[in-house]
C-alpha cells in the first residue's frame, strides 16, 4: 500500500507523535504498514495517553482502532510491537477473553488461534480482538519515532 497522508491524523502528546490511520486493515496488515512507513503500532504507556488518544478517536467518529499490544507469539503473554515493556493496560471488563470462532453462532470471523490483537475502543477501554487475515479490518494508531 502507498502511504496516504490524507488518511492520517497526526497528533503530538507528551513529546511523542501519533497518527490515526483511517484505513481499515486487519492487525497483521496494519502492523506491516506501520513498519513500512518506519513506525510501529502505538504503545500506550499511561492513562493520560490513553485518554488523549481515545478522545481523538471520538473526535474522528471512530469506534476503535488497533494498538500495538498482542499475544500472537504466546497466548496470554502480551507484548508491544515497538518492543516496549510498558506494563500499562486498560482492559474492558471481561477482557482479554481470547474469544474463538465458533463460540458465537453468528460469527463468520475468526481463527483457531483466537483473539491475539488489541483494539482501543472509543471509550478508551481495550479488547483483544481478531486481527488475523479473516478477522476485523479497522483503523489503527501508529507511533512515529
Ligand atoms: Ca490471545
Ligand atoms: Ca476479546
Amino acid at each position: 500500500m502507498e502511504r496516504n497522508i490524507e488518511s492520517e491524523k497526526v497528533f503530538e502528546f507528551q513529546g511523542k507523535k501519533y497518527a490515526i490511520v483511517i484505513v481499515n486493515l486487519n492487525w497483521v496488515d496494519a502492523s506491516n504498514y506501520a513498519t513500512f512507513i518506519g513506525a510501529h503500532l502505538a504503545t500506550i504507556p499511561d492513562e493520560p495517553t490513553n485518554v488523549f488518544l481515545s478522545f481523538q478517536l471520538r473526535q474522528l467518529g471512530l469506534g476503535g482502532a488497533w494498538i500495538g499490544l498482542n499475544d500472537q507469539d504466546q497466548e496470554g503473554v502480551w507484548i508491544w510491537q515497538s518492543g516496549s515493556t510498558s506494563p500499562f493496560r486498560k482492559w474492558a471488563k471481561g477482557e482479554p477473553n481470547n474469544s474463538r470462532k465458533g463460540k458465537s453462532k453468528n460469527s463468520k470471523r475468526g481463527d483457531a488461534r483466537g483473539e491475539d490483537h488489541v483494539v482501543m475502543r472509543a471509550n478508551g477501554e481495550w479488547n483483544d480482538y481478531m486481527g488475523y487475515a479473516h478477522g476485523h479490518a479497522i483503523p489503527f494508531i501508529v507511533e512515529i519515532p
